[in-house]
């Protein structure tokens, strides 16, 4: 071998040994999985980029695509709430618009009323004034005439005065008559004197004894002209009074009935029937009319009878 084949030998020798010392440090410094793909070939390199470089541009369409969607949803919801926020505000303001018409309607009649009013006082002040004017030459005529009456009254005081006490004289004088007359109504009523001529009178009650006859209706209409009514017995004293009255074998016609409801005797002045002088066997109510009226005898005891018979009867009345 020659001394230049040597000096190459030796150089490619060490080239060899510091390629390999290279590769070696390499080594040491990078990881084993990326060793297996950092030991590749330029191209594969530029294929590894390009995978990184569109996978990043998937991410990245993948990350716009969401936000994008959020972008339109949050769009969304705004575009709502603006919707309903205008529909509010609408209705507020056609509601407010509403309740300024209703005012201004309420506004206006009361103005109106209020404007009527002037209207009435103005005339009413009109009014006033035309009196006034008008007054000026008669008031003045009025007032003289009022303070000369006042004068003239001074003049009468005296006369006035005695005629007062006239009057006073007078008042005292009727009050007098009024207990005097008083005082005669209640002896008058002790003594019973006033009973109309022909009557006879008990226990300050006027009686009427009839010399004629009369059906009971007939007998009841007399008794009512003498603002009176058929007897009404109330006591024992009263029946006796009565049958005392009566002659032989007359009877006379009683203020009872029970036309109305039969066996429901009944006195004419609305009394009840409580105390009874029934002939015995009475009342039969005999006849084909039956008997509804009821005569006394002179004996005091009753018998009703047929109310068309004509007989005597009894009128009655207070003193
Ligand atoms: C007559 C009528 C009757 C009465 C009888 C009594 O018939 O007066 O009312 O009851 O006599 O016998
Ligand atoms: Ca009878």
């Amino acid at each position: 071998m020659s001394q230049s084949e040597g000096a190459v030998g030796t150089y490619k020798k060490w080239d060899f040994d510091a390629r390999m010392e290279v590769e070696k440090q390499d080594r040491r410094k990078v990881p084993k999985g990326v060793l297996s793909l950092l030991a590749f070939s330029p191209e594969r390199a530029i294929t590894l980029l390009y995978v990184l470089l569109a996978l990043a541009f998937v991410l990245f369409t993948t990350l716009a695509i969401v936000n994008l969607q959020r972008v339109s949803a949050a769009w969304e919801a705004l575009e709502q709430a603006r919707t309903r926020s205008e529909n509010s505000h609408a209705t507020a303001w056609h509601n407010l618009s509403e309740v300024q018409h209703a005012l201004d309607q309420q506004l206006s009649a009361e103005l109106e009323v209020i404007h009527s009013r002037l209207l009435n006082v103005s005339r009413e002040v009109e009014n006033a004034r035309w009196k006034m004017t008008q007054c000026k030459a008669g008031c003045g005529k009025e007032l003289s005439d009022r303070v000369r009456v006042l004068e003239e009254r001074d003049t009468l005081e005296p006369v006035l005065r005695q005629l007062a006490e006239v009057k006073q004289e007078q008042s005292r004088a009727s009050a007098l008559l009024d207990a005097a007359l008083e005082g005669t109504r209640n002896l008058s009523e002790i003594l019973c004197t006033s009973c109309p001529a022909g009557w006879q009178q008990f226990a300050k009650t006027c009686y009427f004894f009839s010399d004629t006859t009369k059906p009971w209706p007939s007998a009841a209409d007399f008794c009512a002209g003498f603002n009176a009514h058929l007897a009404v017995i109330d006591s024992e004293q009263e029946n006796k009074f009565l049958a005392n009255h009566i002659m032989g074998n007359r009877v006379f016609w009683l203020g009872l009935t029970d036309a109305h409801k039969e066996g429901d005797w009944q006195w004419v002045d609305g009394r009840s029937l409580s105390l009874t002088f029934w002939n015995s066997g009475e009342p039969n109510n005999v006849g084909h009319h039956g008997e509804d009226c009821v005569t006394i005898y002179s004996s005091g005891h009753w018998n009703d009878a047929t109310c068309s018979n004509s007989e005597a009867w009894i009128c009655e009345r207070s003193c």
